[in-house]
This record gives structure tokens, sequence and C-alpha cells, in this order.
């Protein structure tokens, strides 16, 4: 958007002759304000996806472990062993199987959906946050970083607030960390902590629920009282 209006403003701005060479000379000044895309490589088995800082990503990993395909809308480069589909889309399969995501999402207020069903370490970055996984057979680590996150975790996953007032959802080990967290789980064996802070958890249904470092519980078998 900032792009085409900057051109808008050079073409209205120049003559024939000399529009070419202004906008080759604006070209460079242009690309640093824009903040940058977002980059995802392969290195071996493992696709790592990083933000540029200063953007806002809205970033979704979903495909199949033979091919992962990444959206943000923040545009995405793609580097070894991924193709560009379009400029907010790539495709990734190295050279075979993709075994581990690595994805930073930086700093700034992220969304980042993930579908894959492969093993994935996420990061929030600072700001706010939302992280969900909709993946029942990833063993997924989400974490939220600094900021007052969102993390709704499948079934498998690890979920860490960590600094902020975090609300964490889902999972089989929850970790609410520094801040006033809440955190929910749902069917049995699930681990909540909530750390430092006035937090609260409910394990839901199930048996074998451990809480730890709670102010307040609900549906927890075995409690282990604030340390
Ligand atoms: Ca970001
Ligand atoms: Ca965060």
């Amino acid at each position: 958007m900032k792009i085409s209006s900057h051109r808008r403003l050079l073409t209205g701005a120049c003559g024939m002759l000399t529009c070419g060479l202004l906008m080759a000379t604006a070209s460079p000044a242009v690309a640093r304000a824009a903040a940058g895309p977002t980059t995802a490589s392969v290195s071996g088995t493992v696709l790592k996806v990083t933000a540029a800082t200063g953007v806002q990503n809205t970033l979704s990993i979903g495909g199949t472990s033979a091919a992962i395909e990444l959206i943000d809308g923040a545009g995405v480069t793609a580097g070894t062993g991924c193709r560009t589909v379009n400029a907010t889309t790539v495709r990734c399969s190295g050279t075979g199987t993709i075994t581990e995501l690595a994805v930073a999402a930086g700093d700034r207020d992220d969304v980042v959906l993930l579908t894959a069903p492969t093993f994935g370490r996420i990061t929030g970055g600072s700001g706010n946050d939302l992280l969900r996984s909709f993946s029942n057979v990833s063993q997924a680590r989400l974490s939220g970083n600094d900021g007052n996150d969102t993390i709704d975790g499948g079934p498998l996953n690890s979920l860490f607030g960590q600094n902020g007032n975090d609300v964490l959802t889902g999972g089989i080990f929850l970790s609410g960390g520094a801040g006033d967290d809440r955190l929910r789980s749902f069917a049995g064996g699930q681990t909540l902590d909530g750390g430092p802070g006035n937090d609260r958890g409910d394990a839901g249904a199930g048996t074998d629920d451990r809480c730890l470092n709670l102010e307040n519980t609900l549906n927890c078998e075995s409690f282990t009282p604030v340390g």
C-alpha cells in the first residue's frame, strides 16, 4: 500500500524522462520504510520462520510434513528449501520430510495459527500475541514471551505464557510464568503451573491433573500450594 501510494505521488511529480531515474533512486528508501517480509528457509529437516523487526504478523502454518505451507499477511520471502506461491505464501519441503518448525513472530502483537502435523517451537516475542494450535498430533511448544498473551493449545502441546498476564487454554503442560495468569485444561493428566503472580487454574474433566503455584484452583486431583 505504501509503495504504490509513494509511486503515485512520484509519477505525478516528475516528467516522462526523469521519472525512471527518480523511481530507481527512491525505491531503496521505500523498501527500508516498509519493515520487511518474514523469511522462511529449511536447514536439514528444520523449517525456520523468522519475522522482521517492527512488523505485526498474521502467520498461518499448515500443509503436511512433506510440504509445509506458510502464509503471512505481512509478506514472506522463500529461502532455501522453499518456493514462492505468491507475495504472502510460500511452500517448503526441503529435501524431504520436515520434522521441526522454528517459528519466531518477533515484536508487536502477532497472531500465529498452527495446523501442520509437525513438531514446532513457536515464539510470540514481545507484544500481546495470540498463538493457537489446532494440531492434534504435534507436541508443539507455544511460548508467549513478554506481553499479555493468549495461547490455545492442541491436546499434546506445551504452553508457556512467560512474562505478562496470560490466558492459556488446552495443552498437556501449561506454565503461566510471571504475571497474573489464567490456565485451563480439559481431559485428565495435565500439569498446570501458575508460576509467580496471582493465578487461576481449572484442570477440567478427567483425573490425575496436577496443579502448582495457583492461588485459585478447580478440578485439580493433585495440588501443590504456592511455594
Ligand atoms: Ca512481529
Ligand atoms: Ca508476547
